[in-house]
């Protein structure tokens, strides 16, 4: 019989298991380890993760809006020459719409919103921007592309490889909460909501990587340990740490990258390898959870990546196929 995985997505609370790498609790070299204060305060926003929807809005202390400002304007300055466009083009429009700015830490129902295109409460929905308007009556224009059905699931902390790439299929993005540890801005050992909103949330917002997401998470379902294994270093060399080439230069859309100011400036600099994406090498690269990777792979296009990630994912050997019916938010089993 096959390994059990959810078919709908009201099944993904049971997809839910957070693995104690990394976490303030128990490992000695995070930053929070020996700061009780902050270790309250995580225990506190990860029991927020357990409310699901509308998802709780947290009330971020002035401390952890000054992180969220340090790694925000440090980052912005170089997203210019460094992030590839459809990463820059989502940032407009969620700086636009969905209160990202240097001054406060974006809440994940609003974004969640934005990538799935519900209507901002307070405002007119379907057709609003069509609507003649009296002359002289400025009126905002309705937000233009940038919705791709994804939304986001709060999460305490970092999950198991298996539990996140089912939530994909769905186009969940399971997404914590909690911010980094002050003393150390630039960096954090795990995922933060400096890195979700920064590096995931606006490649989300693009329609063919959104696609590429959910065809990762898709492969995943009822997959062997193995192919798990696999799949999750593929997704670590291209949705955390891939590089694309746009007009000839290298640019990064690794959210891994795009959230981290050391590593984004290492990834486009002449020091580490750069191969071109290739699934099948990248799923079985040794990689690097401890400091910056010494190889990088580069996709032409986000449609070439997931085109070459389809044909590896359908020489998967699995007894059964999977299809996403976006109408009811389930998997067909065929
Ligand atoms: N959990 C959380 N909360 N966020 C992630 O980005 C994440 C995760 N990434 N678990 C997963 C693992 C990734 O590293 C792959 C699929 O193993
Ligand atoms: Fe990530």
């Amino acid at each position: 019989t096959a390994l059990w995985f959810p078919r709908k997505v009201s099944e993904l609370d049971k997809c839910q298991h957070l693995v104690t790498k990394f976490d303030p609790d128990l490992d000695l070299d995070h930053p929070g380890f020996s700061d009780q204060a902050y270790r309250q305060r995580r225990r506190l926003i990860a029991e927020i993760a357990f409310h699901g929807d509308p998802i709780p809005r947290v009330e971020y202390t002035a401390e952890e809006i000054a992180t969220w400002k340090e790694v925000y304007s440090t980052l912005r300055g170089l997203y210019a020459t460094h992030a590839c466009r459809e990463h820059l083009q989502a940032l407009e429009l969620l700086e636009r719409f969905s209160g990202y700015g240097a001054d406060s830490i974006p809440q994940l129902e609003d974004v969640s919103r934005f990538l799935k295109g519900a209507p901002r409460a307070g405002v007119a929905g379907w057709g609003a921007g069509a609507r003649v308007q009296p002359a002289g009556l400025r009126v905002q224009p309705p937000a233009p592309a940038g919705r791709t059905g994804f939304q986001l699931r709060p999460v305490a902390g970092l999950l198991s490889a298996r539990d996140f790439l089912a939530s994909l299929a769905f186009r969940v993005f399971q997404c914590t909460q909690y911010i980094r540890h002050a003393s150390s801005p630039m960096h954090s050992p795990e995922p933060d909501c400096c890195h979700e909103l920064l590096g995931h949330v606006p490649m989300l917002a693009d329609r063919t990587f959104a696609q590429f997401s959910q065809d990762i998470g898709l492969a995943s379902l009822g997959a062997s340990d193995e192919e798990i294994e696999k799949l999750s270093t593929l997704y670590w060399f291209t949705v955390e740490f891939g590089l694309c080439r746009q007009d000839g230069e290298l640019r990064a859309y690794g959210a891994g990258l795009l959230s981290s100011y050391g590593e984004l400036l290492h990834s486009l600099s002449a020091e580490p390898e750069v191969r071109a994406f290739d699934p099948e090498a990248a799923a079985v690269q040794p990689y690097q959870d401890q400091t910056y990777q010494s190889v990088y792979f580069v996709s032409e296009s986000f449609s070439d990546a997931k085109e070459k990630l389809r044909s590896y994912a359908s020489r998967i050997q699995r007894p059964f196929a999977v299809k996403f019916d976006p109408y009811t938010l389930a998997i067909d089993v065929l």
